[in-house]
């Protein structure tokens, strides 16, 4: 009778320290051998590095996309959707084009993810949310002393290139205070073409809106549609 190993008192058979259960289920790598991809590292310590279980060559997680659907590996764990199978629902429509086109990749009703902007002021941070998975985190500068309000708000108008009343352009304009206040937007550019604060982002230097940088703007404007929730905290 073979003698049975358990990690976290779930079984595991090749002893090295992920639960079949795990190997099967989520990792989808070999229960019954410790290196599922004989690179000499173990499945547990792969994992527990960032490493790929499953490819030979030293590659990380959040670069290897097993199953080439879009998704990179890392991304599929926290979605939880199959590494080793492209449409884990089964509807004809790829993880990957899934979740960046903002659909379910477990539900093949077409139900769309949630979409969500956290703002940290003390990390002076924009984090973006897809169906509960932070996806992108970007630097930016909020309002000087204080000024920018806290609370749950959401997009209430998109505007790719607005006026401020400051004088300057605010480029990716999303109100975000049903008066129309507040704000997230690009790097502000006056008149003459000088564009403001590149060199402030990571700390607060506005006069209350939220400034994001000059790719990450555009990304976040595309991304989000009026009505996404919006954290302030
Ligand atoms: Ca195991
Ligand atoms: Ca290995
Ligand atoms: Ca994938
Ligand atoms: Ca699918």
């Amino acid at each position: 009778m073979p003698e049975l190993v358990f990690a976290n008192g779930l079984l595991d058979s090749d002893m090295d320290g992920v639960p079949d259960r795990d190997e099967i289920e989520v990792y989808e790598t070999n229960p019954n051998s410790g290196d599922t991809d004989g690179d000499g590292y173990s499945d547990w310590l792969e994992l527990n590095t960032g490493y790929s279980p499953l490819e030979a060559r030293p590659v990380k997680l959040a670069e290897s996309d097993f199953d080439q659907d879009g998704l990179v590996d890392s991304l599929e764990l926290k979605f939880k959707t199959k590494i080793k199978n492209k449409d884990s629902d089964g509807d004809g429509y790829d993880d990957g084009q899934e979740v960046y086109g903002g659909f379910d990749p477990l539900q093949n009703s077409g139900a769309k993810l949630q979409k969500r902007i956290d703002i940290s002021l003390y990390s002076q941070k924009l984090f973006y949310f897809l169906g509960g998975v932070m996806m992108y985190d970007y630097p930016v500068s909020s309002g000087l002393f204080d000024t920018t309000p806290r609370g749950k708000f959401s997009i209430q108008n998109k505007h790719p290139k607005a006026w401020s009343s400051y004088g300057l352009w605010m480029p990716y304009w999303m109100a975000i205070t049903p008066d129309g206040r507040y704000g997230i937007h690009e790097l502000p550019i006056w008149p003459s073409g000088y564009r403001e604060g590149e060199d402030h982002l990571g700390a607060p230097a506005s006069h209350g809106c939220v400034r994001v940088g000059t790719e990450a703007a555009e990304k976040i404007y595309n991304l989000t549609e009026v009505g996404t929730e919006v954290n302030i905290y």
